[in-house]
């Protein structure tokens, strides 16, 4: 009999601490934002894993838009060229040919541009000539300039590799020679320098995308 009068008062005292616990040792509520709604405690990363897998349509946004180039020139790497294998003159001569189609000797100073353009020529099987692009040192021996005047960057990625004997050699290595820029289809068409006078394909670029 005794133990039923402990009994009450024992479950009174847990009573009174199962009604303190929850504020005495978690965060008290006051403390959360009262506009906090209780999907905010699911973590971030479940959320973004299920987002990234139900919307697989948009990867095919990311990609850029074609380019809307003028005939005969064609979206290569975001710029509007003309690869023409047909018709060859000299480098004047063929700078004359691009101003006929309103446009200019093209200025390859991008390396996703270069490369996009190498594969291109390679695709379509027109890798095996020399192009004439835009650029010279005629003004100064050694001072590589584009057409629109800005410097023409030396050295890898863009211009040819050769060995001689025991050591690489960049181009360019024709001096006074060699002035004008072109595409040598004997070396993957990198950059080399060559005689301005020499009948050679052309690239030309459509002027607003060199602007
Ligand atoms: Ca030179
Ligand atoms: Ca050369």
């Amino acid at each position: 009999m005794s133990v039923c009068k402990c009994v009450f008062p024992v479950l009174a005292v847990v009573a009174a601490i199962v009604e303190t616990y929850p504020t005495s040792t978690r965060t008290p509520t006051s403390t959360r934002s009262p506009s906090i709604s209780s999907t905010t405690w699911f973590p971030p990363a479940t959320i973004n894993a299920a987002t990234t897998t139900t919307a697989p349509s948009t990867i095919t946004t990311i990609a850029p838009p074609q380019k809307d180039c003028a005939v005969p020139f064609k979206d290569i790497g975001g710029r509007c060229l003309f690869i023409n294998p047909f018709t060859k003159g000299n480098w004047m001569e063929m700078r004359y040919f691009c101003h006929e189609l309103l446009s200019e000797l093209a200025v390859i100073n991008e390396g996703n541009v270069f490369t996009e353009l190498l594969n291109f020529t390679r695709f379509e099987g027109i890798d095996q000539h020399d192009y004439w692009i835009g650029a010279n040192d005629t003004e100064t021996e050694g001072d590589w300039r584009w057409v629109n005047h800005k410097k023409v960057v030396l050295g890898s990625p863009y211009w040819a590799l050769y060995g001689n004997f025991d050591v690489y050699v960049l181009e360019p290595q024709g001096g006074y020679t060699e002035n004008c820029l072109y595409l040598d289809s004997s070396r993957f068409l990198y950059f080399d320098d060559g005689d301005c006078s020499q009948e050679k394909a052309v690239i030309c670029e459509y002027r607003n995308s060199i602007e």
